[in-house]
């Protein structure tokens, strides 16, 4: 299993690597235009969930960096300063009003303020940000294990999915305006390097990355990682939610599961 976990790994990061001088900070070598990069990253993108699930083994972790090899800021991608009224009102307020609700498929239901947060055990990871456009980043992430919430929570037996519900409002002329949203599977949820981040190469989270609570799948690609987290709720199905596709991007025709 970790054999070919690997080997996957290395194929994917070989392909990225040989069309690009350098892995390290943030990229997007060809713009608009076709790229090997992106073929890449769209075939991953289209290999099934169960087949990705079996070379992925529960507790491979995502490769992590060293300090030196962050080179440039986290690039901002996807919604980057949200209009919505009820987020303006708490960062106005530097978020001290906000409360991340955990509910859903749980024995006890949370509200945790960010200094409720801050206070838990946190894990401090550099990892490589892959967005499915082609571009990559390295920072460094620092946030509350996932895993540590679920488990004060207690997750219920029928519990599959963690959905992310976020604050920011995506415009779409056709459906009309819709919130982010992500899911993943428990398994990523209780995953070691799953966490609620709060922190960003040693600052607090900006508003363009996510802030106050965005969360990290180390081992999923870029548009997994839900910004902006207004709740939490545990699940046993994704149709009800959304346009019933685990995701905004989802919803539009990109894989849920988007490993890497
Ligand atoms: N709420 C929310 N989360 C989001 C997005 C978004 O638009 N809104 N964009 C996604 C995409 S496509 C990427 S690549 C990353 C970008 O994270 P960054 O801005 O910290 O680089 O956030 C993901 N999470
Ligand atoms: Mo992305």
């Amino acid at each position: 299993m970790t054999r070919l976990a690997l080997t996957r790994r290395h194929f994917l990061t070989g392909a990225t690597l040989a069309s690009t001088a350098s892995l390290a900070g943030c990229f997007d070598p060809l713009g608009d235009r076709d790229s090997s990069v992106r073929n890449v990253l769209e075939t991953a993108n289209s290999l099934t969930y169960r087949a990705q699930r079996l070379l992925l083994g529960s507790d491979d972790l995502a490769r992590e960096y060293a300090e030196s090899e962050i080179r440039q800021p986290q690039r901002p991608n996807g919604s980057t300063n949200p209009r919505d009224a009820d987020y303006r009102d708490l960062a106005s307020r530097n978020f001290a009003d906000y409360r991340l609700k955990i509910s859903g498929l749980v024995e006890t239901p949370l509200e945790l303020s960010l200094d409720e947060l801050r206070a838990m055990p946190s894990r401090t990871q550099i990892t490589r940000h892959d967005c499915v456009e082609g571009w990559s980043c390295i920072a460094k992430w620092t946030g509350v294990p996932l895993a540590a919430l679920l488990r004060q929570a207690r997750v219920g037996p029928t519990a599959r999915f963690v959905l992310f519900e976020c604050f920011d409002t995506m415009e779409n002329g056709f459906t009309g305006p819709v919130k982010y949203y992500e899911s993943i599977d428990l398994r990523d949820a209780l995953h070691p390097q799953t966490i609620l981040a709060y922190g960003l190469n040693g600052e607090t989270l900006p508003v363009a990355n996510g802030a106050p609570l965005r969360v990290r799948v180390e081992r999923q690609l870029g548009y997994k990682m839900a910004k902006y987290i207004r709740s939490i709720v545990v699940i046993d199905d994704l149709s009800g939610h959304g346009g019933g596709n685990g995701g905004y991007w989802e919803d539009r025709g990109y894989e849920w599961f988007a490993g890497i």
